[in-house]
């Protein structure tokens, strides 16, 4: 089979999957991996420790497989239901970000990979598949494949979909072009992910200091906070406050995928009920939940932290 049949073939697969935006790039990255080195150097990785000891992996799919070249794209969007995080974290209660809301984004997306997966290795193609799960830059890699732009908030931004977006792709030993098609910035003046940041995280137009994210302490980082962590605001497990005032997500459209919706009790719980909780009792209501990253004693350290603050515990 041609090469140009096999990228049809594997992208039609990927789209009747589930996935409305699939594209290709190379996965040469020389402009973008200095952005990363340059990030690091300046110890905007904060306690994230694995973003620099990975560094070497991450300037291109190939420092991690040497195979690889060429790289399928793809982005599914979360964008379920509306309600935003201020308002209810101005009502007392806890903020889990959407993202989390439903099934674990690894499982479902790695699940509608799989097809094409094994469609390339039928092929006679070695094929690898990743969802936050391999060491490579997501975002940039989609950027190239014509998926969107990288907006201000340092997130990649589809013009009808907005940045509600779980990315994947599938490394692979076929040679790849980048699209050419590339998404144009479509920021502009526009600055309101940079002045909606309850951390004032963005030192720079799409340069995150992670060491400000509400993401890296509510989910990422174990154990006590050092004095320099920032207040939580309400915030119980990660935060979408950057991609909330973001125009291109006010008129994104629903996502379709069941799989997304929340689960029972987890859409703006009571701080005081998951500081309360019991191990088991968290351990029944996040089977199968990306919530599970932060474990249980996280979720509960974080639960305390946010009634420290001032939120209420009521139901
Ligand atoms: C580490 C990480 C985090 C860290 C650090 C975030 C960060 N901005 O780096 C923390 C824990 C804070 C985090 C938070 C979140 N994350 Co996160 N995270 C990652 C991870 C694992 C690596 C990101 C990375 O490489 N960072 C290093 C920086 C340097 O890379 P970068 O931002 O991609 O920057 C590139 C471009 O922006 C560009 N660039 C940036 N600055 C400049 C400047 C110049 C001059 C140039 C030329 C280029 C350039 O080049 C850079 C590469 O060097 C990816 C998965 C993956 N493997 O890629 C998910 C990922 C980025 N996260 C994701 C999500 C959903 C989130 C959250 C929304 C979760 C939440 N609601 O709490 C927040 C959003 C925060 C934000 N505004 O970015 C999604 C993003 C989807 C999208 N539409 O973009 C990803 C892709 C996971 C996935 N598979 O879907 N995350
Ligand atoms: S996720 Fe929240 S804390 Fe992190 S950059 Fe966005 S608005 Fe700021
Ligand atoms: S809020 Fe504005 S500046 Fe930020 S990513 Fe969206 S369009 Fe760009």
């Amino acid at each position: 089979m041609e090469r140009a049949e096999i990228v049809q073939e594997v992208a039609a697969a990927l789209s009747r999957a589930g996935f409305p935006l699939v594209g290709t790039c190379s996965g040469r990255l020389e402009e973008e991996s200095s952005a990363y080195d340059a990030w690091v150097a300046a110890g905007l990785h904060g306690p994230l420790g694995y973003m620099a000891s990975t560094v070497h992996l991450r300037r291109a799919p190939e420092a991690f497989l040497p195979w690889v070249r060429g790289v399928f794209c793809v982005a599914v969007p979360y964008n379920t239901r509306r309600e935003f995080s201020a308002a209810w974290t101005g009502r007392g209660r806890a903020w889990v970000s959407r993202y989390a809301w439903g099934r674990d984004y690894h499982k479902v997306v790695m699940a509608k990979l799989r097809p094409a997966v094994r469609l390339l290795r039928r092929l006679g193609h070695l094929a690898h598949a990743g969802v936050d799960t391999v060491p490579v830059m997501e975002r940039a890699l989609a950027a190239r494949a014509g998926l969107g732009f990288i907006g201000k908030s340092g997130l990649l931004i589809h013009p009808r979909y907005g940045s509600y977006l779980f990315l994947g792709e599938i490394l692979t030993d076929l040679p790849l072009e980048d699209s050419p098609d590339r998404v144009a910035d479509g920021c502009g003046e526009c600055a309101l992910c940079m002045k909606g940041c309850p951390t004032r995280a963005f030192p720079r137009p799409g340069v995150l200091d992670a060491s400000r994210c509400l993401s890296t302490w509510t989910i990422e980082h174990p154990g006590a906070f050092p004095p320099e962590a920032p207040a939580f605001s309400g915030h119980l497990f990660g935060c979408d406050r950057c991609q909330e005032v973001c125009p291109y997500n006010r008129r994104a459209p629903l996502a379709g995928e069941e799989a997304f919706r929340p689960r029972e009790g987890w859409f703006a719980p009571a701080p005081g009920r998951i500081a309360a909780m019991t191990k088991e009792e968290w351990d029944d209501s996040t089977r199968g939940s990306a919530l599970r990253r932060a474990r249980y004693d996280g979720l509960v350290r974080n639960a305390r932290r946010i009634l420290e603050e001032g939120g209420r515990g009521g139901q």
